[in-house]
C-alpha cells in the first residue's frame, strides 16, 4: 500500500482549506494519507497546538516514510516547498526503486505564477487544474503511471 505525504499551505494561509480535503479523501483510494490533519477546518493559520519542535521532526519523518508526495502548490507556502525541495534532494541519493514520486497540483491564476524552484524541477510532476473532476483525473493517471513504473 502507497503512504502517501500530502502538503499543502498551513502557516501560508488556509485560503484553500476548502480544496484539501476532497483531494485528500480522493488520495485515500490509493493508499495511506499520513497528513490527513492538513485538510481539517478547524486548524487555523496557527497550526496544532502541539509543540513546534515536534511537528517539524514528526512531518520530516513521515515524509520519509512515504513514498508518494503531493502536493496542492496553488497557495504559496514555505513549508511545502521546503518539503518538496527536501525530497526533491534526497532522490538524488535513492535508489531507483526507492525515489519517492512527487505531485504538484497547481490551480493556474491570472497575474500570479508558480515559482520556477517548484515549475522547473525535474523530479516534480506539475500537473494544472480548475475543478475537482480534472484534480481526480491527474491523481489518477499519476498513479496509473506509478504502477507502471
Ligand atoms: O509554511 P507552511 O506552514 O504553510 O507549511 C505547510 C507544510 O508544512 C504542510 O505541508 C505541513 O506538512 C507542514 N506544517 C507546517 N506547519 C504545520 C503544523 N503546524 N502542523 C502540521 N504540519 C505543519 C504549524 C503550527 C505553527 C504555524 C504555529
Amino acid at each position: 500500500m502507497h503512504k502517501i505525504y500530502f502538503a499543502g499551505s498551513i502557516s501560508g494561509g488556509r485560503e484553500d482549506v476548502d480544496v484539501y480535503p476532497p483531494i485528500i479523501e480522493y488520495l485515500g483510494r490509493y493508499g495511506k494519507v499520513l497528513t490527513e490533519h492538513i485538510g481539517n477546518k478547524a486548524m487555523t493559520q496557527m497550526g496544532e497546538s502541539i509543540p513546534l519542535a515536534e511537528i517539524y521532526r514528526r512531518d520530516m519523518e513521515w515524509l520519509s516514510e512515504a513514498n508518494i508526495v503531493v502536493a496542492e502548490v496553488t497557495k504559496v507556502s514555505l513549508g511545502v516547498g521546503y518539503e518538496l525541495g527536501r525530497m526533491v534532494e534526497r532522490n538524488i541519493s535513492l535508489p531507483k526503486e526507492k525515489k519517492k514520486e512527487m505531485l504538484c497540483l497547481y490551480r493556474p491564476q491570472k497575474g500570479r505564477r508558480l515559482s520556477p524552484m517548484i515549475s522547473q524541477s525535474e523530479s516534480l510532476e506539475i500537473v494544472e487544474y480548475g475543478t475537482f473532476e480534472e484534480a481526480k483525473a491527474a491523481i489518477d493517471a499519476f498513479f496509473a503511471s506509478v504502477k507502471e513504473k
